[in-house]
């Protein structure tokens, strides 16, 4: 278990705390810190587990009067104002500043390892049904989905509304003006190049929006005899090849602004409009989103005459890379599948298939945000490895 607290002191004039653990190890806590998160009721509301310490209350160069240790599990401190404060050791531990332990919490809350994959990938698959009714087996889903970007459900009933369950799953559905969930099949006056039966060249979903949706499910219902295969590529890795094979292209498709558009109706009636870097980067330069339909990248161009061809050539090289046969994997969905995909990272595309009088493919798809499918995802954590 944790350890406990074998000695406490101030140092640097009352300014920090160092805590001295029964492992040998050490902490040391800023007492501004200290005081801004005093767990008092006058200062901590419970209830909402949130700070009720308004900021000008807060003196950001106080010392500590007074400290004292509690046997061994507990701080206790008293600031110049008298305020009492008490601080539990795992609590304590959990938020120790140093590089490891903050490491430590960083992957605890984010999980952000990756896995990179190509052609090789192993495509995650799981039943439908244990996801829905096993915590352990949503956990690994979402998990799954973080690390590799995409995971295969199987064995859906092959009718709408599965994607609506799965949405009460994880919490909710994101809506968009395509509708709550939308049916891809082709239509007549497509109002989306997806409602066709064209090829749809690698792409993520709805760049156009400020906030694009940051996971994907798409729902096969139907599926058509020949062509309608499905492609993906993961985004992130052939992103980190192009910066090695060429920074340059890579330094203009992270930094020039495109312009989106989407004008129709659907849902309602909408005319949206937005400037989306190819790839987002990071403050470290690591790509944290792509933002890529070549549908729906607008005919209006906000930039220089002169950078425009650059740009061009930049893009052809991001997309030669994502169609390679190094980095693609193709697959086809059968009925009952349910594609599961982060939407920010993964880019997918389906081959073209005849038309006819008869609907011969149909999907049912939907988004979801990633702050609801990792807030979901922290929950069963929590639960299956039984832990607060
Ligand atoms: C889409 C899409 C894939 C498919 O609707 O945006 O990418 O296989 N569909 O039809
Ligand atoms: N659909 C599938 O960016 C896009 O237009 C992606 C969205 C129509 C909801 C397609
Ligand atoms: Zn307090
Ligand atoms: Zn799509």
């Amino acid at each position: 278990m944790n350890p406990g607290i074998q000695k406490v002191e101030a140092l640097d004039a009352g300014h920090f705390v160092r805590v001295e653990w029964e492992d040998g190890s050490e902490s040391c806590y800023p007492c501004v810190w200290l005081r801004d998160n005093c767990q008092c009721p006058r200062c901590f509301l419970r209830s909402a587990r949130a700070r009720r310490l308004v900021f000008e209350d807060l003196d950001v160069n106080i010392v500590v009067k007074e400290i004292a240790l509690a046997g061994r599990k507990k701080i206790s401190i008293t600031w110049p104002d008298e305020h009492a404060s008490e601080y539990e050791a795992e609590w304590l531990k959990r938020r120790c500043f140093s590089e490891a332990a903050r490491a430590e919490m960083r992957e605890d809350l984010f999980l952000p390892e990756r896995q990179y994959w190509g052609s090789d990938l192993q495509l995650p698959k799981i039943p439908f049904e244990e996801i829905m009714y096993n915590d352990e087996s949503a956990y690994k889903w979402l998990c799954t989905l973080k690390k590799v970007g995409i995971v295969l459900l199987t064995g859906a009933a092959t009718r709408q509304g599965e994607l609506v369950k799965l949405g009460h799953r994880i919490g909710f559905l994101r809506l968009t003006f395509y509708g709550p969930t939308w049916q891809v099949q082709d239509k007549a006056d497509a109002n989306n190049v997806a409602y066709t039966t064209g090829k749809l060249c690698f792409h993520t979903d709805y760049p156009v929006l400020q906030h694009p949706p940051g996971v994907q499910f798409l729902h096969c219902i139907k599926q058509t005899a020949a062509g309608g295969e499905s492609e993906v590529v993961d985004g992130f890795h052939v992103s980190n090849k192009l910066k090695k094979q060429n920074p340059q292209a890579y330094q203009i498709l992270s930094s020039t602004a495109v312009d989106y558009t989407d004008v129709g109706v659907d849902y309602c009636d909408f005319a949206v409009q937005c400037k989306q870097r190819i790839i987002d980067v990071d403050s470290r330069g690591q790509a944290v989103r792509i933002n890529y339909n070549n549908a729906t990248r607008d005919t209006v161009f906000d930039i220089p005459a002169e950078k425009v061809r650059p740009f061009y050539a930049a893009l052809k090289e991001f997309d030669d890379l994502l169609n390679s046969a190094e980095h693609k994997f193709t697959y086809k969905l059968k009925p009952g599948d349910i594609v599961t995909f982060d939407n920010w990272r993964v880019l997918h595309g389906r081959q073209s298939y005849h038309s006819g009088s008869e609907v011969t493919r149909h999907l049912e798809g939907a988004y979801a945000d990633w702050d609801v499918v990792m807030s979901r995802l922290r929950l069963l954590k929590k639960r299956v490895l039984n832990r607060d």
